[in-house]
């Protein structure tokens, strides 16, 4: 199977990179897990992402905040599927950071999740994986069927405790 690779801008992205990574120790995906920035290491960021198909990489994750220009950095360097997790940090919620994500120019995309949304970037790069791998995608489906049946369960306990 092809890794993902999870990179933060900063080690104060940990909280939020981490839940990324619960979710693909769910899904048995392999990884690994970098600090670089667009910002302070770009010679690195630009290093790694030049590298990173033919080091075995299907799908990049950046999780940066504040004027996060990591993904598309990433993006800018490689046309392997970039995933942005703009990360709630500083003094503007995580807006900066969504915006600064989202707004790719045409031809250079970044796939970007909600304001510390990692577990649905983890859940999209196991997406992208799946395409090339039934046993994953066969995973994923029953995934859903378990947070299906979650839900419903939590149906039925409110629905009997609450309907006159
Ligand atoms: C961004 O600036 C990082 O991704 C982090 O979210 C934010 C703050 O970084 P530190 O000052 O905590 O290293 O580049």
């Amino acid at each position: 199977m092809k890794k993902v690779a999870v990179i933060m801008g900063s080690d104060s992205d940990l909280p939020v990179a981490e839940k990324a990574l619960d979710v693909l120790n769910e899904f048995a995906i392999p990884y690994v897990v970098h600090v670089y920035s667009a910002h302070r290491t770009p010679e690195e960021a630009k290093t790694f992402a030049e590298g990173a198909a033919e080091n075995g990489f299907g799908v990049i994750i950046c999780a940066a905040g504040m004027a996060a220009h990591l993904a598309g950095a990433f993006a800018a360097n490689c046309v392997l599927p970039v995933i942005g997790i703009p990360v709630k940090s500083g003094s503007l919620g995580g807006m900066d950071a969504l915006l600064s994500t989202v707004m790719m120019p045409s031809g250079i995309p970044v796939a970007t999740v909600a304001i510390d949304g990692a577990k649905n970037a983890a859940y999209l790069a196991a997406e992208i994986l799946a395409v090339g791998d039934e046993a994953l995608a066969e995973k994923l489906r029953l995934a859903r069927k378990k947070a299906s049946a979650a839900v419903l369960e939590k149906d039925s306990a409110v629905f009997g405790k609450y309907t006159k």
